[in-house]
């Protein structure tokens, strides 16, 4: 192994701080685990208090330049970011193991982001002014301060820019922690975004969650965690920020449905579709679909078209053109994934495992894994009720559409939902039955849900709500400036 050096775009966003290079941890390649695709630093709590009093200094600097012009710096900071997005995506695939087109997706959604939210910024300083024969109240949006966000390892860039970005417009300081699993590209982009705003407005943390995130989220002069992974770290989230009443927002797992109904025309187009809802990134998508519920008439001819599009797939690195998925991201991922299937079929169920490997693939050491297709299991099985969040899913049969919404909405869960069928109309009204933040009729993937709608998770699968306004609201307060002179007039006996 060479010798550890500091990421320069570490340094970049992390300058002043003097012992956070202590300690370095190596980021593997998930196709390549011996395979050092670079380091990361451990920043000890010194250095996390260093820098949350840095991103606190620079608040009231990023505030009073006023939303305008916050637009402007960020629209520029988006037109350096369309430079290099190549290079960022084949590092993001190297440390993160997805193929290379939604490598560019991820980190091209870096300044789509930056610029949507810097258009909306011009809109932001508009006060609302209320008047009436009691006097006047001025309504006004003011940021909380501080702001951690902490970033899983599946799509680190667009999940992080996805929150960073209003949180930068509605005028709040950022410190971002990344995932320890994939931090590299995510820290390239906040390089390039820090040095095109002032000093200490974007700020980067790297370390390990249990550590870093945690005091993180606990620190006295944090005002807003936007917390993005699994539902266990969130609830612990919770707690660390219980402490100070620091504002929270999850954006956490799913276990999505996808209803076809007996309407549905089960042709190519719709088990492509439904299969890439499944399949991309290797099935390590919050809203993924994780489970298909088929309407019986159809479920046969459905399950055998699925299982033949499946048999296409082709599994190995996903810096190799022909892949069409590549490795689970880590070891600990293809372990809790192995046991799910062994346990799946311990419980009676069916797995076929399809698709086939790519011949340069490390099979011997990368984290691979064909994909499969579950088949005659219960509802009751866990392979159904739980997060599976790798390369397979279950298939089952509904009599009436009654039956197939009291499966889709018993769960944990409440991210998104699908139903499919040529009938639009009969799938939206059924689509209000479902207990889950997004519903899709005849779509369930990235793309499904753009900015203009609000996106986040009922029951288990969050609080609070991305996209447009609505992540605005996430990460600013309301104020209300009031003048009333008649006091006289206010409820209660006269005052003596
Ligand atoms: O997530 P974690 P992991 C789900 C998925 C997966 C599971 C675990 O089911 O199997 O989560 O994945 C930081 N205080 N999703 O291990 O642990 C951590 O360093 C503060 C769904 O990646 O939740 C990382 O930066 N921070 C999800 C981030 O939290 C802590 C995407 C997420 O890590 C912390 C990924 C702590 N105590 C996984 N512990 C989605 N919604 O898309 C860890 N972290």
């Amino acid at each position: 192994m060479s010798t550890p050096t500091l990421p320069a775009s570490t340094a970049a966003v992390l300058s002043g701080s003097a012992d956070f290079a202590a300690e370095l941890a190596p980021v593997l390649s998930p196709a390549r685990p011996s395979e050092v695709v670079g380091w990361y630093a451990q920043a000890s709590a010194a250095v996390v208090d260093e820098v949350v009093r840095t991103a606190a200094a620079a608040a009231p600097l990023w505030d009073g330049l006023g939303a305008p012009e916050r637009g402007r710096l960020m629209a520029a900071a988006a037109t350096a970011l369309e430079d290099g997005i190549a290079e960022r995506a084949e590092l993001l695939t190297r440390e993160q193991g997805k193929v290379l087109w939604e490598s560019r997706l991820d980190v091209g959604g870096a300044p789509r982001l930056l610029r949507y939210y810097a258009d909306l910024a011009s809109t932001l300083d508009a006060e609302e002014v209320v008047r009436d024969e009691r006097g006047m109240t001025v309504i006004r949006r003011v940021p909380m301060g501080p702001t951690v966000v902490i970033v899983p390892w599946n799509y680190p860039v667009y999940l992080c820019m996805m929150v960073l970005a209003p949180a930068l417009a509605a005028g709040n300081p950022v410190i971002v922690k990344p995932s320890e699993l994939a931090p590299l590209a995510l820290t390239e982009t906040l390089a390039i975004l820090a040095s095109h705003l002032p000093p200490g407005v974007v700020n980067v943390v790297p370390g390990s969650g249990p550590e870093t995130g945690a005091a993180l989220v606990s620190h006295p002069l944090v005002r807003k965690v936007l917390f993005t992974g699994g539902t266990r770290t969130g609830q612990s989230v919770l707690r660390g920020a219980a402490e100070n009443i620091t504002s929270v927002s999850l954006e956490l797992g799913g276990n999505d449905p996808a209803i076809v109904l007996e309407s549905a025309v089960v042709d190519d187009e719709l088990v492509r579709e439904i299969r890439r809802s499944v399949y991309t990134c290797t099935g390590q998508v919050c809203f993924n679909v994780k489970r298909i519920y088929v309407h019986r008439s159809l479920y046969d001819d459905f399950v055998d078209r699925f299982k033949a599009a499946v048999d296409e797939i082709v599994v190995g690195d996903g810096l190799h053109p022909e892949s069409t998925i590549g490795p689970l991201n880590n070891r600990s991922q293809w372990e809790s994934v192995t046991d799910l299937l062994a346990r799946t079929e311990g419980q009676g169920g069916t797995v076929d495992v399809l698709g086939r490997a790519h011949p340069e693939a490390r099979w011997d050491e990368g984290h691979f894994m064909l994909p499969s297709v579950v088949t005659g299991v219960g509802h009751e099985a866990t392979v159904v009720g739980c997060e599976q969040f790798g390369p397979t899913v279950p298939i089952l049969p509904f009599d009436d559409e009654d039956e197939a919404i009291r499966m889709a909405n018993d769960t944990e869960f409440g991210l998104a939902a699908s139903v499919w069928s040529d009938d639009v109309d009969h799938a939206l009204a059924l689509g209000r039955r479902l207990e889950a933040g997004s519903v899709f009729v005849n779509s369930h993937r990235v793309g499904s849900s753009d900015m203009t709608m609000p996106f986040g998770g009922m029951k288990r699968s969050g609080l609070g709500r991305n996209h447009g306004m609505w992540a605005i609201e996430e990460c600013s307060e309301l104020q209300a400036l009031s003048h009333r002179p008649d006091t006289a007039s206010f409820p209660g006996p006269p005052t003596t």
